[in-house]
């Protein structure tokens, strides 16, 4: 009985000393900067892709995609280039993330959150067409609110050659200071919006994903993705109305992703 004792406390130990490993192990991921600017600072010659990264604040390290370019480390947190990866999802799944950090994905609202609560920020947006055409829009103090106030957009000076579409191809649609829509969550600014004979209350039922919907706006990249051929007239689609219009024009390719500075 007494050995059985012994051999019992000796297999409870082991196992305690392996869950230990474990969560050591998880701790392993260990930071190589605060977000993508910082670690290509550090390494003037890092080249793009998936680092690991801890903002200050943030207690779990996690990773993200950093496009390294000759004016800084950027890290990006959306990007569409195919069907592959849907966008229409709910609240949880934005607020989390999704998608293959090295494909189209997107990095999720809470630690683009987290990075934007310090330091100072540059959002640049990067818009492919159909017809080989590229495009940019970079804003200056970018910042999310936090999530009671919906991860509300804040976008500062514009600057680049595809228009201001967050502000808007017209007056009244501006989408900055609008909190975060999904088809579960209805922050935008229709209450309803009346569209020609049509009273629209969500944006995100006619033009789909999840996004900083105003009445509904001039910009919005996480719709559905369609091909060459099929890529115009779709209210639903990515756009960037101010680069690409008057028809609903559907981009090729989409990148967002930020810069501090
Ligand atoms: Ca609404």
């Amino acid at each position: 009985m007494k050995s059985l004792v012994g051999y019992c406390v000796l297999i409870l130990a082991f196992l305690l000393n392996c869950t230990e490993q474990t969560k050591k192990r998880q701790k392993g991921l260990s930071s190589q900067g605060t977000d993508c600017t910082q670690i290509k600072a550090l390494m003037p010659q890092a080249s793009s892709g998936v680092y690991v990264i801890q903002p200050h604040g943030v207690s779990t390290p996690f990773k993200v995609y950093c496009e390294m370019r000759p004016d800084g480390g950027w890290t990006v947190f959306q990007r569409r280039s195919g069907r592959a990866v849907s966008f229409n999802r709910k609240w949880a799944a934005y607020k989390k993330g999704f998608g293959n950090l090295t494909q189209d994905h997107w990095l999720g609202l809470k630690k683009l959150f987290s990075l934007t609560k310090t330091k100072k920020w540059t959002m640049r947006v990067d818009l492919w067409d159909h017809e080989e055409g590229t495009a940019f829009a970079e804003y200056r103090h970018f910042r999310l609110g936090n999530e009671k106030a919906a991860f509300k957009l804040h976008v500062g000076k514009y600057q680049g050659n595809a228009g201001d579409a967050i502000r808007g191809a017209y007056s009244g649609i501006d989408q900055n200071g609008y909190g975060f829509s999904t088809i579960d969550r209805d922050n935008d600014g229709c209450s309803p919006c009346i569209f020609g004979d049509i009273a629209e209350t969500k944006c995100t039922n006619s033009d789909g994903g999840g996004w900083w919907y105003s009445r509904c706006g001039s910009a919005s990249l996480n719709g559905d993705w369609h091909p060459a051929g099929d890529h115009i007239g779709w209210a639903s689609g990515l756009y960037w109305h101010t680069w690409k219009n008057p028809a609903p024009y559907s981009l090729k390719a989409t990148r967002m992703m930020i810069k501090s500075v």
